[in-house]
């Protein structure tokens, strides 16, 4: 049986009952902008959102998260609260207003120039600033007050998302000892030799072991994290069991495996819209002879774009035959875009595409598409769905969702996955022609295997993809932490 929404609600009901269920997170899943025609409302393109959203939507309850859209205000009431999605409500969100300065301190600041780069061991070197630790350190205590205020004197249970909120479940506790707390980290955690250059290592593990449990994509960065603590503090570990205990409290560190909902992007991958969209691009890009590549990412020098769009170049260069006939749409917007880095990156994979371009293409074909913009849902799908191959090639990667998505809108059981071994997803999806994104060589023959792969092997592949993810869903994941989540309110009793 694989969980629904339904089963989800179900157990929700169950074990969460009357409590309160607040989820934090930085991103918030809806950003009100000013637009001409008036307030436009957005989905932004990041994992952590777009796989949290359906579980709220099942759990109800308040999503706590920085309202990040200038017409965020405006449409929010005077607790800075507006029900969501818009077009169905069913559960709350709660905006934290952050300043200019508190959103470069902390969150481009700290979480993104120092504990981004830490943690994806891709070879960028963090900086570590301390104007940036001391508002990364306010703007938590902020989160934590809206969080009390949400609360009341309910019983509740905090799901705390990822890197940006590291001090969190202390400083609720600090106030509000009764509450339970689960954070997921996203992102890799990675070795304890590589941790131990944070000048604050110390202050962020204690923020941590302040969660009854913590949850990571796989056992791995489960194993790094217990080691980092292992060398850094002073508390008991039990390696057998997972946990670590410290100051009269214990944390149970276990893996959940991030994923997507499955049938609700089949369902949305096999309707008109989608169709429509599907028959438009054919026709704007006169795709009909032509094999197909597509890769969607947020513009972030952790996922391999560079490496990719080289690759392909390798490919074209070695394997003349295919030029006129291979198309890659490289999809997906910037972001970050005011850290050095990422302004680097547009640079680099700008220059890449024009000298790519310019070498290969002939008449009205050119090898690659870029389209470097937010694209809503329906598109994204159906560039998904005419592509007969899909390139994820992160560097280092928590999971990667764009991996699930391209499966789980393969309704035709179409399409094959080529996959850096260095994602959280490869771990699962082993069907797919895992590559070393650094091995540009290596990766030019795995595009030219995915498209010589015979349809029967393809669809073998596919078919066994799809079977996990739709095991292994986002309610799935859900259901794990809010299971173990239920097991301390037991405990505590
Ligand atoms: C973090 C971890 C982990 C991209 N462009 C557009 C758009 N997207 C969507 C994709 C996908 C999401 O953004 C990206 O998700 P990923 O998982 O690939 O990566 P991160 O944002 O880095 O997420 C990651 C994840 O958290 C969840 O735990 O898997 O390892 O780094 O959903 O489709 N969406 C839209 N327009 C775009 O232009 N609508």
């Amino acid at each position: 049986m694989s969980w629904t929404k339904e089963s989800l609600q179900e157990l929700v009901k169950a074990k969460v009952a009357d409590r309160l269920f607040v989820s934090v997170s930085n991103r918030e899943p809806y950003i009100h902008t000013f637009s001409n025609d008036g307030i436009r409302c957005s989905v932004p393109a990041s994992g952590l959102t777009v796989a949290l959203d359906p579980v709220m939507r099942a759990c109800g309850g308040v999503w706590v998260a920085w309202g990040s859209g200038d017409a965020d205000r405006a449409v929010a009431d005077e607790r800075s609260r507006i029900e969501v999605p818009p077009e169905a409500p069913q559960y709350s969100l709660r905006r934290v207003w952050l300043t200019k300065e508190e959103e470069d301190g902390y969150y481009l600041g700290f979480s993104n120039e120092a504990l981004w780069p830490l943690c994806h061991v891709v070879y960028a070197r963090p900086t570590f600033n301390q104007a940036d630790w001391d508002i990364y350190k306010r703007v938590n205590q902020l989160f934590a007050e809206a969080v009390l205020d949400e609360i009341g004197d309910r019983e509740a249970f905090i799901f705390i998302q990822d890197y940006h909120l590291a001090l969190l479940s202390r400083l609720i506790k600090a106030k509000n000892p009764k509450v339970i707390t689960a954070q997921f980290w996203h992102i890799p955690w990675p070795s304890a030799e590589i941790f131990r250059i944070c000048p604050w290592q110390e202050e962020i593990l204690d923020g941590l072991l302040g969660n009854d449990l913590l949850g990571f994509h796989v056992a791995y960065h489960c194993r790094n994290f217990l080691e980092t603590v292992d060398r850094t503090l002073e508390c008991k570990i039990d390696y057998e069991g997972s946990t670590v205990s410290r100051g009269g409290g214990t944390t149970l560190v276990h893996p959940f495996p991030i994923s997507v909902d499955f049938e609700r992007i089949g369902q949305d991958a096999a309707g008109g819209e989608v169709i429509r969209e599907m028959q438009n691009i054919q026709r704007r890009w006169g795709l009909s002879d032509k094999f197909v590549g597509v890769g969607v990412d947020r513009l972030d020098y952790t996922k391999g774009i560079s490496e990719r769009l080289k690759a392909l170049d390798k490919f074209f260069a070695k394997y003349p035959e295919y030029q006129g006939r291979v198309v890659f749409f490289q999809l997906g917007e910037p972001s970050r875009i005011h850290i050095k880095k990422y302004k680097e990156l547009n640079a680099e994979v700008d220059d890449l595409v024009e000298e790519i371009n310019w070498k290969y293409q002939s008449g009205n074909w050119k090898p690659i598409i870029y389209v470097r913009e937010h694209l809503s849902p329906a598109p994204l799908l159906a560039f998904q769905r005419l592509a007969d191959f899909c390139v994820v090639s992160s560097l280092h990667d928590g999971m990667n969702l764009v991996a699930k998505e391209f499966i789980s809108s393969s309704v035709d059981g179409k399409g094959v996955l080529i996959l850096s071994r260095f994602t959280g997803a490869a771990r699962e999806l082993t069907d797919a022609l895992l590559i070393n994104p650094y091995a540009i060589d290596e990766f030019a023959e795995a595009i030219k295997e995915a498209i010589e792969m015979p349809e029967e092997e393809g669809q073998r592949r596919m078919a066994r993809l799809r079977e996990i993810v739709q095991q292994n869903n986002i309610y799935c994941w859900a259901a794990g932490i809010i299971s173990e989540l239920a097991k301390f309110e037991f405990a505590k009793g």
